[in-house]
């Protein structure tokens, strides 16, 4: 990525939550190299090199903080989270209190751009359409988990801050963010960090898309999760599962797509787990 990308757009300088997780370690730099200048908060202390401070955002006392934290932002990346399922409680906390926490500090400061980390298990109980037809990104919400519940929660907050204040706010609904794929499931829903990349910044830049939600995927060769309604907004992934496929297949008979559970549901066994 060139700073090329950043040409034309309004978007300069991201917030990124959850700045010490998984998905920032490969979107921080990546979003950098393609030009944007790059602030961090997480609970936990931040990577050296980046700028930003740490915070609670479950404390209902973090306003002070974030909007210093969001004092000259542009847009901001909400990706903190308890990214699997856990109790109630500290789901409530984590994903949906910190979600309004950050959109309402966002509307305050006029920040008018926030992408929100969702995840396919807001949709887990979606079962593969048996027509072969893709899986549209804004598939209705069918939760699989107290997890997905917040997944599709903060879809709502987003939808009402985009609506009620005319913020735009795109909500990515990530499959399995993986270095490489690794089981037959992530042959359909690998997001390689590359994409995740390229899947940041299209959801950033792209202009004026009110509230939006796209599937977060690589182009896998075997995926059953729409792709369109991300090239709308300018993501273009390049990385494809396929590649894997003879690996991950090898010495099991043909796996049934449709019929095994794992596969033919949106959330796998986040869905079919007791
Ligand atoms: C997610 O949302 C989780 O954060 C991740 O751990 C994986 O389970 C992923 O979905 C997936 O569905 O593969």
């Amino acid at each position: 990525m060139t700073e090329d990308l950043l040409a034309g757009s309004s978007i300069h300088t991201v917030l990124v939550t959850g700045a010490t997780g998984r998905i920032a370690a490969a979107v921080c730099p990546g979003l950098a190299e393609a030009g944007v200048t790059v602030r961090g908060t997480d609970i936990a202390d931040l990577p050296a090199g980046l700028p930003g401070t740490t915070a609670d955002l479950t404390d209902p006392a973090a306003g002070p903080v974030l909007a210093e934290l969001l004092d000259g932002v542009d847009a901001v990346l909400h990706l903190g989270a308890i990214p699997h399922e856990d109790g109630w409680p500290r789901i409530l906390a984590a994903n949906i209190d910190a979600t309004q926490r950050v959109l309402d500090a966002a509307r305050a400061a006029g920040v008018g751009r926030v992408v929100l980390a969702s995840s396919n298990h807001a949709t887990g109980f979606t079962r593969r359409p048996p027509d072969g037809t893709a899986l549209p990104a804004a598939a209705p919400m069918r939760p699989d988990t107290f997890y997905g519940v917040s997944k599709a929660t903060m879809e709502a907050l987003g939808a009402l801050y985009a609506e009620r204040h005319g913020m735009d706010v795109v909500a990515l609904r990530i499959g399995s963010f993986l270095p490489r794929p690794t089981a037959p499931r992530h042959l359909a829903t690998w997001l390689s960090p590359g994409d995740a990349v390229r899947l940041a910044h299209a959801a950033l830049t792209t202009p004026e898309p009110g509230f939006a939600t796209v599937w977060g995927i690589s182009a896998n060769t075997r995926r059953w999760w729409s792709l369109t309604e991300g090239a709308t907004l300018g993501y273009h992934p390049v990385d494809d599962s396929e590649g894997f496929a003879g690996e991950i297949l090898a010495g099991q008979p043909e796996p049934d797509w449709y019929g095994d559970e794992v596969l033919a549901l949106v959330g796998g066994d986040f869905a079919t787990r007791g």
